[in-house]
């Protein structure tokens, strides 16, 4: 039977599910998973893109070992990095993990050229510091060899698609992150381009989700011995694939992709320019069929991954679910931390900078590993509150309860907890949010299924959705109170 074939490559790992309809079902199978382990070298953090693309490759390699047919295959991924190809159409240099910290401070050198105001009002995204803007200004200011020689600007599954097929194009969802594009124009800001010092002609044209690539490179279709498989151009940034997937009913919906980030926010027609937006730092990233996702990001489960590994490091090995039962056995609200502050980026000590944040907030800082990682999803789960309601005021509506989509559902003191936080339902499920928001708009485009609406609904009756009904609501509520107040942050 014909599988199409997703590649969903997360922060710290890496998978290629296989899918086809059964009916009106969505049926998957695991083919392929594997770590995605950054390297630091000397100052810089990398990712480890050829072994990346090595493992796209094993994907293939297994499919034929199982007799698989794949009809077709796309690639999503995070979002803003990207690869630089020289004139002999070669990768110059590794690209830089968006954590990486040379693009310290140079936000705020670039608004000495231009605006931050009119950088938000050309792109409507949001202001993080590793957005590709800031990245290609480093990059500049630094005298980049690589960017001196570049030719195209290729974001990571716009790399990965042409080492597989040898096409170059910029897929429009993950071209919206780097904060360069113009979603009113339709094209690549020329101001902003001319702001940072880069030519126009680095970038590839812009495809949509739903366009066909290429198809394997016949050198590849040797090397590997398989078939000529097509190759798509999905929701290739990973949080437009999951918001994809959301099984929604009411076309007004709050989601909550939930994974190394927790990306928070609703789908809008037309991207949401505004002061308020701004002021509030959400963004309208570009979306599978017109849409945007108007949301915020928040730092997510990154600080309890990091957490575990720094104690690893140290020599106490912790399972997540050892540390989720650690956690709901520790004191309730007992300190708080806002998860998104800056000191909570960059890979490292994240207990040690719990214990300080504690400190300077004029907390008692949690000491034992339960108490730690019930201060991390406490705050979380209040930080989704938060984020809720500026959603609500930024757009206008009032939701009656948050879809949860991606690996951090499996968390279900998380999914509970924000239930609480937020006093309304929360609807978990599916797990797998990305990879399936890449399957179905492969069958989009292949009038397979017809829009993004009846895709939602075969998500809805192919994968089980959990809900969490909120408890406890006046102890949630005094906590939100106390929270608000250490994170420095007024009610929405
Ligand atoms: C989630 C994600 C976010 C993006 C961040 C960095 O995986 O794609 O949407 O802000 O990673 O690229």
């Amino acid at each position: 039977m014909a599988n199409v074939l997703a590649y969903d490559l997360g922060a710290s790992s890496g998978r290629a599910l296989l899918g086809r309809l059964e009916g009106n079902k969505i049926v998957t199978e695991d083919l392929h998973r594997f770590p995605n382990d950054p390297v630091q070298v000397g100052d810089r953090l990398h990712w480890d893109i050829l072994r990346l693309y090595h493992e796209l490759k094993q994907g293939l390699l297994k499919a034929k070992h199982q007799k698989v047919e794949v009809k077709s295959l796309a690639i999503d991924s995070w979002a803003v990095d990207f690869g630089l190809i020289g004139t002999n159409g070669e990768l110059l240099g590794n690209p830089y993990h968006y954590r990486d910290r040379h693009t310290d401070g140079m936000m705020e050198k670039l608004f000495e050229e231009i605006p931050a105001a009119d950088v938000f009002a050309r792109t409507g995204i949001q202001f993080l510091a590793f957005n590709s803007i800031f990245q290609l200004y480093a990059l500049k200011r630094a005298r980049s060899p690589m960017l001196r020689d570049a030719q195209r600007f290729l974001m990571i599954p716009d790399l990965l698609r042409y080492f597989l097929t040898s096409e170059m194009a910029n897929e429009f969802t993950n071209a919206t992150t780097t904060q360069l594009y113009n979603p009113v124009l339709n094209e690549w800001d020329k101001t902003l381009l001319q702001a940072i010092g880069v030519s126009e002609t680095l970038f590839a044209p812009v495809v949509h989700p739903g366009t066909q690539v290429g198809s394997l490179r016949p050198s590849l279709i040797e090397e590997l011995g398989v078939g000529p498989i097509p190759v798509y151009a999905v929701a290739e940034h990973d949080t437009g694939s999951a918001v994809a997937a959301v099984p929604a009913l009411d076309r007004s919906f709050a989601y909550l992709s939930c994974g190394t980030w927790s990306l928070m926010g609703t789908e809008v027609r037309q991207p949401v320019l505004g002061d308020l937006a701004r002021e509030l730092n959400f963004t309208n990233e570009g979306g599978v069929d017109g849409t945007f996702r108007l949301l915020k990001n928040i730092m997510g489960l990154w600080i309890l991954n990091e957490t575990r590994r720094e104690w690893e490091r140290a020599g106490q090995s912790y399972t997540f679910p050892e540390l989720v039962k650690l956690a709901g056995e520790a004191p309730a609200f007992a300190a708080f931390i806002d998860p998104d502050d800056d000191a909570f980026l960059p890979p490292g000590d994240m207990p040690g900078r719990i214990r300080r944040y504690c400190e300077r907030t004029g907390q008692k800082a949690p000491e034992q590993p339960g108490e730690v990682v019930r201060c991390i999803l406490e705050s979380l789960a209040l930080k989704y509150r938060y984020v809720l309601e500026l959603t609500e005021r930024l757009s206008g509506q009032r939701f009656n309860g948050l879809h949860m989509v991606g690996g951090g559902i499996q968390n279900a003191l998380l999914c509970q907890w924000s239930a609480n936080a937020i006093a309304k339902p929360v609807w978990a499920g599916p797990a797998e949010g990305s990879a399936i928001g890449n399957l179905v708009v492969q069958w989009i485009a292949q009038g397979e299924l017809s829009d993004i609406w009846e895709a939602r609904k075969v998500v809805r009756d192919s994968f089980p959705v959990t809900v969490y009904e909120p408890q406890e609501r006046e102890a949630w509520e005094n906590a939100y109170g106390g929270f608000l107040r250490v994170a420095g942050l007024s009610r929405a």
